[in-house]
């Protein structure tokens, strides 16, 4: 198995400094050492190159910086497809999520047809429109499924890069009004955290196996810390009670690696600021290499 790194250290679509350092935090957690330790080849390529809202004097408008994002998830985006094409998985180290819209464009333009899972306390289904904070890390979802009106619908190529069948929430807990609607539209699969704890995490990850490798040419999983409940990761720019606990979350990637369907993966919002002593970039490392087969025995 062959992967290439690549770091987006933009924290500009969550208004908040700190996930900018979250490919640091991961990369010091070792995650290349770990994963050469399970056999994978590992190559790190760096980071994307991301404006510095200091340096760039950049205001924020009522939409947060979406010229600025547009430019860093295209140029992911075309390095994601480049990686991808040459049948190596991207594991790209966010950053906040909107960088999922480059990385689920690029997949879609190597790939073809994808399955997402999409682990998040949040929805990421707003859009200008609906927006209640004019954060872009909560609109990646439904940008990438062709919603709202915005260049960043357009990454790569036109329109819309992954269908609504195609498409599983795993681990929602906090989901506005007009994303409840979105949601509805639009079809997609949600598993919160109701449905975790009826059904529990193998049943779900079954359900949500099935759904995104039924008619898909690859899968990508987009991890977003804050899926987590704070206890295990509380270095997020939002933590959310009442999450994914460690166990679980770690059978989660287990079975996405016995299902050997996974093309590529994200990790995001990770924020060593406000992290204790870089727990959740640990664990960030620990779910990559279970993601990719790591096992006990
Ligand atoms: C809210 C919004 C959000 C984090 C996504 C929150 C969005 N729905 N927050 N990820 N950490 O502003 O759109
Ligand atoms: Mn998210
Ligand atoms: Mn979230
Ligand atoms: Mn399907």
């Amino acid at each position: 198995m062959n992967t290439s790194i690549i770091g987006v250290p933009m924290d500009l679509g969550a208004n908040r400094r700190g996930v900018d350092m979250g490919p640091s935090a991961i990369r010091y957690a070792d995650l290349r050492a770990k994963l050469e330790e399970i056999g994978i080849d590992a190559k790190d390529k760096g980071n994307i190159s991301v404006p510095l809202p200091e340096i760039d004097s950049m205001e924020a408008e009522e939409i947060k910086y979406p010229k600025q994002i547009e430019a860093v998830t295209n140029s992911l985006a075309l390095q994601v497809s480049k990686e991808a094409s040459q049948n190596r998985i991207p594991i790209i180290l966010g950053g906040d999520h909107s960088i999922a819209i480059g990385s689920i464009a690029g997949m879609k333009q190597a790939v073809g047809e994808l399955g997402v899972l999409w682990f998040d306390a949040h929805a990421d289904l707003n859009t200008f429109e609906t927006s209640p904070s004019g954060n872009i890390h909560g609109m990646p979802l439904a940008f990438s499924l062709g919603y709202g009106n915005s260049n960043l619908v357009n990454c790569l190529e036109k329109g819309q890069k992954i269908k609504p069948e195609n498409t599983v929430l795993i681990g929602t807990r906090s989901i506005d009004e007009p994303e409840k609607e979105l949601i509805e539209k639009s079809g997609v699969t949600v598993f919160t955290m109701y449905d975790l704890d009826k059904m529990g995490m193998n049943r779900v990850m079954e359900e949500a196996l099935s759904i995104v490798t039924s008619n898909t040419d690859g899968v990508h999983v987009s991890l977003d810390m804050d899926a987590l409940d704070p206890v295990e990761a509380p270095g997020v720019g939002t933590p959310v009670r009442g999450g994914i606990n460690y166990r679980e979350v770690h059978l989660a990637m287990e079975l996405i690696a016995e299902a050997q369907c996974i093309n590529s993966m994200e990790v995001v919002e990770v924020n060593p600021i406000l992290d204790s002593v870089n727990r959740t970039g640990d664990l960030a490392v620990e779910l990559v290499a279970s993601a990719l087969g790591e096992r006990v025995l």
